[in-house]
């Protein structure tokens, strides 16, 4: 007997795999969906009436019809106003088949549910004084039985009908009616003229405020803009509304495309396993992604909502009104959405920054989902729990794939490729294969090599040599790639890789002559061009070449790929100071980091001594000249200076050694913070000053410039540095400033310092309390405290009353941040982590498997860590495996990560 099926006595079978090759057209579709919801306390009755026809497209005629269906109460069902009895239709896991079905035929089904009992949040649910729902994935089927499956889309009708003290009654489309019943109840009634699947439908009753603005859309429709929240919230709520605005407007300037209804709204829910959901015409949203103010909320905070608000706006196109077919193909709304809101934000502040954080994300932690079990291709083969595959692969690598065809076809052939996609396909629910048809008909080119990096996974390696001839005047650089293996795939076949690039003489960017180029690949004054990389080895031999020139590779991150090529100190520094492209400056001092830390790390593991540790002259110098440098955006600035993270070191190690990392990396920043004291001085000086907050890209620059300043300060452990950096905490008017300042107390290895940030700690929970999402950053600031003894504090703040355990936020904030960006205490103690960590995954296992699911990630990598370490994780991944009614959820990342 395997580990797997001694591991489920309470269930009788192992969860199904479902495949992709196993697609099925649907039997039957829904011309127009009736849903009537009575809401009483403690219970709610669904009427669903659906007119249901044969598919003229199924392959056979269909005599049964099976609907979804989970966790539901059936009350009643009728066919064509026949009530059916038990001989009629059949329950099975999940599902409802009824026999003897006509070609068409109206069904009436009237279900109980719990909302109030819904601990796993999908479905209809209740948070805190709101009901609300949540159905993408596979969510609808709480509701009431149904076709649940992208590619039936039809026409809503809504009725919510609830106590006057829930006076906000809401779904998708157009309100239609609303009016008084008797025992002090009320009804809504909304209608979605736009066909849809039944993951974007949405309910919401409660007792909300909401501000409101209107729109102007491109044809001259006016559209009412409402965000309703708990009234607590309401002076949260003007960024959210700016945001979606400019998202508007936005998508009808790059992408053409207006928005439809003549309503959009958004809800701030409290208690949401995700960021946002984009149903048709009623966004939820998690409160995290939607309220901000300078007093509550990060630098951070607000460009997340930003972002958000935008990404779940462009779904409007890129998702309801061409959906997807079938859940593989979850990236084609997904990553080409991604892709539209990083271009959209980097419109709206520094498209290098905005670059450098969407690279910085992908790759910490997509690079390792695509290096560990879970790998898989950003359109999966096969899948148990399709909620576990909204992954960073299918969302940020998603993105990168859409990003590569963007660059391979050009701006004004990738419009083109996107009109004739939204009018091919307006109202279908379709295939990434159809995205790229799109494309490829719209440019002429032929994209059938590109289309492998939908089926393969994995990471891939560019290895990059270079010859210069100077008695030729010629420079060649010659390209190897490979992928490593993945679980669904051994040996992968060579990827289309643009990489855009530029070459470097002493005095900057040299013109590029391309021998054997097409006449029109080449013009004057070039010192750019994107190559494209299609073979295993393939070279590129550059003319008129009059110096050997260091080559700027990979420019803006052309490809998510791991690029080597061996660069010298000297070549790297001249890359940070001179390259034209501003991601490969961020990037040469990234890399000029990373060997720095890799020295240190060297000397810690043969046992040498860090403290008092120093850096090399010429590498300081370096550091000193981008703190010096005029030209460069401040935010730039504070990236270059900021190292390669530990999260990002960890992915790059073969076996990461959790220890070397962590203090290899805080002896180069104590390094640099004695060397250039004087400039972080007066850096910190210019820049904090209290003005009034504003969210511009050159405010939140200065914040991070000087905060990034304050961190290098607060290591030289200065009473006079400590003591500045407490006074930040207490006199600054936003919550950038003061979070930086408690992180960096709580995190000051110095007595003063810990001193200070006890009563810092203290103070700030006594003022904000009352405000969830700020509790959140306390909880999260002191789970992510690197200094000794964190985890016994995480396990006390488990039992604070600012901690709640059905929170998915909580969660995250306090046990998510320890395991995930505390390596140091995580890994530590003898596995105490690790088992701290499985104990809050079979607890959750039941109540949220979602949540649960997702806080697997650090043990799923237990493969890169020192055979002690590998042990204890895996014990503890076999604790969960031997639970009893183990979540599909849980079953398939526990057993993926063990086979
Ligand atoms: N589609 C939403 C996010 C989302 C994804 C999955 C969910 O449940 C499994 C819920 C919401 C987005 O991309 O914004
Ligand atoms: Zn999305």
């Amino acid at each position: 007997m395997t580990a797997v099926e001694q591991s489920l006595p309470e269930q009788n079978h192992q969860p199904k795999t479902i495949y992709l090759k196993d697609y099925q057209v649907p039997d039957y579709l829904v011309k127009t969906t009736d849903l009537r919801f009575e809401i009483y306390d403690g219970e709610t009755i669904v009427s669903a009436m659906l007119d249901l026809y044969r598919n003229p497209a199924a392959t056979t005629a269909a005599t049964q019809l099976r609907l979804h269906g989970a966790d539901l109460e059936l009350i009643s069902i009728s066919l064509d106003d026949k009530v059916l009895t038990p001989a009629d239709y059949e329950f099975g896991e999940e599902s409802l088949t009824l026999f003897n079905t006509p070609e068409t035929f109206k069904l009436l089904t009237i279900t109980k549910i719990k909302p109030e009992a819904n601990t796993s949040l999908e479905g209809l649910y209740r948070s805190r004084t709101m009901y609300c729902t949540q159905c993408e994935a596979e969510g609808f089927r709480k509701i009431t039985y149904y076709l649940d499956r992208p590619d039936v889309m039809s026409e809503f009708t809504t009725t919510v009908v609830a106590d006057k003290k829930y006076p906000v009654l809401l779904s998708n489309g157009n309100l239609l009616e609303q009016g008084e019943l008797d025992n002090n109840r009320h009804y809504a009634i909304w209608h979605d003229p736009f066909k849809k699947p039944a993951y974007l439908f949405a309910l919401v009753a409660g007792d909300l405020a909401h501000i409101e603005d209107s729109f102007t859309t491109c044809s001259g429709r006016e559209v009412a803009l409402k965000i309703f929240v708990e009234p607590k919230d309401l002076d949260k709520c003007d960024h959210a509304m700016t945001s979606l605005k400019n998202s508007m407007r936005w998508d009808e300037e790059v992408y053409g495309r207006e928005y439809d209804l003549n309503i959009f709204m958004i809800v701030a829910v409290d208690d949401f396993n995700m960021g946002a959901m984009e149903n048709k015409g009623l966004n939820i949203f998690n409160t995290s992604c939607v309220l901000a103010k300078p007093e509550t909320t990060t630098d951070a905070g607000f460009q997340r909502v930003e972002g958000v608000v935008a990404h779940e706006y462009f779904h409007n196109w890129s998702g309801n009104r061409v959906t997807c077919r079938d859940w593989f193909q979850l990236s084609l709304k997904e990553g080409f959405t991604v892709y539209r809101d990083a271009e959209f934000s980097a419109d709206m502040g520094s498209r290098t920054v905005k670059r450098v954080e969407g690279v910085t994300l992908l790759r910490t932690l997509q690079f390792a989902e695509d290096a560990g079990p879970m790998a898989h291709p950003i359109r999966p083969e096969s899948y148990i729990e399709i909620s576990n595959f909204y992954t960073m692969t299918v969302y940020e690598k998603g993105a990168e794939i859409i990003r590569m065809l963007a660059t391979l076809l050009g701006k004004d052939n990738f419009r083109k490729g996107t009109d004739l996609y939204f009018d091919r396909h307006d109202g279908q629910a379709v295939t990434t294969e159809d995205f790229v048809a799109a494309l490829a008909d719209a440019s002429g080119r032929d994209l059938t090599q590109f289309k492998r990096w939908y089926s393969q996974a994995g990471t891939p390696r560019l290895e990059v040599t270079d010859h210069y001839d100077e008695d030729a005047q010629e420079y060649r650089l010659t390209f190897k790639q490979s992928c490593p293996a993945t679980p669904e795939c051994q040996h992968k076949l060579p990827f289309h890789i643009p990489v855009a690039m530029g070459l470097l003489g002493s005095a900057g960017d040299l013109p590029l002559y391309l021998k054997d180029a097409e006449p029109d690949f080449e013009t004057s004054d070039n010192t750019y061009k994107v190559l494209e990389l299609t073979q295993a080895e393939q070279s590129f031999v550059f003319q008129r070449v009059q110096e050997k020139p260091v080559p700027s590779l990979l420019r803006g991150f052309s490809a998510p790929v791991k690029l080597h090529y061996h660069y010298s100190r000297a070549d790297l520094v001249l890359l940070m100071s001179r390259d034209s492209d501003g991601f490969n400056r961020w990037e040469a001092s990234q890399q000029l980091g990373l060997a720095a830390i890799y020295t240190a790390m060297q000397h810690y593991q043969q046992g040498g001594d860090l403290s008092g540790w120093v850096l090399d002259a010429d590498l300081i110098e370096a550091y000193r000249s981008v703190l010096q440098d005029e030209s460069l955006d401040q935010a730039m600035v504070a990236y270059m200076l900021s190292l390669p993270s530990e999260a990002y070191l960890s992915e790059l190690a073969e076996v990461v050694d959790v220890e070397a990392i962590h203090y290899s990396r805080l002896a180069v920043r104590k390094a640099l913070a004695h060397a250039l004291r004087d400039e972080f001085v007066r850096i910190y000086n210019a820049y904090n000053h209290q003005q009034a907050y504003r969210v511009t890209a050159d405010a939140i620059a200065s914040r991070s410039l000087k905060n990034v300043a304050l961190a290098y300060l607060i290591l030289l452990n200065d009473e006079t540095l400590i003591r500045a950096c407490e006074q930040q905490y207490r006199t600054s008017n936003n919550m950038t400033d003061v979070m930086a300042a408690l992180t960096q107390l709580v995190n000051s290895e110095s007595s003063l310092g810990q001193g200070l940030a006890e009563n810092a700690l203290a103070d700030f929970y006594q003022r904000w309390q009352h405000e969830s999402l700020v509790v959140n950053q306390w909880l999260m600031v002191q789970a992510s405290c690197s200094l000794p003894n964190t985890l016994a504090k995480v396990k006390a703040l488990l039992e604070h009353p600012g901690f709640d355990g059905k929170n998915p936020n909580k969660i995250r904030a306090l046990i998510a941040s320890f395991c995930n960006s505390n390596a140091i205490n995580f890994h530590a103690n003898a596995g105490a982590g690790y088992q701290f960590l499985a104990d809050q995954i079979i607890q959750l296992n039941r109540q949220n498997p979602q949540i649960a699911s997702r806080l697997l990630t650090p043990l799923t990598k237990w493969k890169k860590y020192n055979s002690q370490q590998q042990t204890l994780m895996k014990a503890e991944l076999e604790r969960i495996m031997a639970e009893p009614q183990l979540s599909k959820d849980v079953f398939e990342v526990v057993s993926k990560s063990l086979a």
